[in-house]
């Protein structure tokens, strides 16, 4: 059998473990966008690209001058999507493990180099649980911010592990919001 494509996870958590409120983010960190951005784009083989995986929600939540992320190429996972209501060049699945099927099948393969699980709840939740998920990338922001989704628990099988060189190391800060880079693998 041949090697499982395997996904990395990112997420940014408040202190109550909130991801979002009323389809956007809780809060505005310009320099936390910024390391989403260069942490889904980075490629070491410049022949390849990256691939972001979104819910539904995830993907309409993006502003609509920000999406299909720019040097990725987006999947929206989602049941009641039609093709019609996406641009051609974002792919649609029913679930994750379709995507990372597809992906895996085709010539498409040997184009890409990592692929990242970007939320939301329910995407998090089938991703973390599958045997495909390798890291997870999260900041976890240092205030209470009121929301309506939260990141689902962590299995215990998930370990901190120190950061990439690319990472910023310890408390970030941004108009008065702390915050920090963390990174937990599955052992
Ligand atoms: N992970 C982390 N660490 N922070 C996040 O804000 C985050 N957000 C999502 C998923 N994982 C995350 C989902 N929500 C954009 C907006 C919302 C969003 C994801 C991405 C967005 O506009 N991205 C642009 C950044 C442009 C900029 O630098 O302002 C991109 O090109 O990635």
């Amino acid at each position: 059998c041949k090697k499982m494509l395997k996904f990395n996870l990112i997420v940014a958590v408040c202190d109550n473990f909130g991801i979002g409120i009323r389809g956007d983010l809780p809060w505005q960190i310009k320099s936390e966008l910024k390391y989403f951005s260069r942490t889904t784009k980075r490629i070491s083989d410049p022949t390849k690209r990256n691939v972001a995986i979104m819910g539904r929600r995830t993907y309409f939540g993006i502003p609509a001058n920000k999406r299909p992320l720019p040097e990725r190429l987006n999947i929206v996972l989602s049941t009641t999507l039609k093709h019609d209501d996406l641009p051609d060049d974002v792919l649609l699945f029913p679930n994750l493990e379709s995507a990372m099927q597809h992906l895996e099948s085709v010539d498409l393969k040997d184009e890409i180099e990592n692929v990242w699980i970007v939320g939301g709840s329910g995407v998090y939740a089938e991703a973390m649980s599958s045997p495909r998920c390798h890291r997870l990338y999260i900041t976890k922001i240092q205030q209470h911010f009121e929301c309506d989704t939260f990141f689902p628990n962590i299995p215990a099988s998930f370990r901190e592990v120190s950061p990439d060189t690319d990472t910023p190391l310890g408390v970030q800060e941004e108009n008065g919001i702390k915050y920090e880079y963390k990174i937990l693998e599955k052992q």
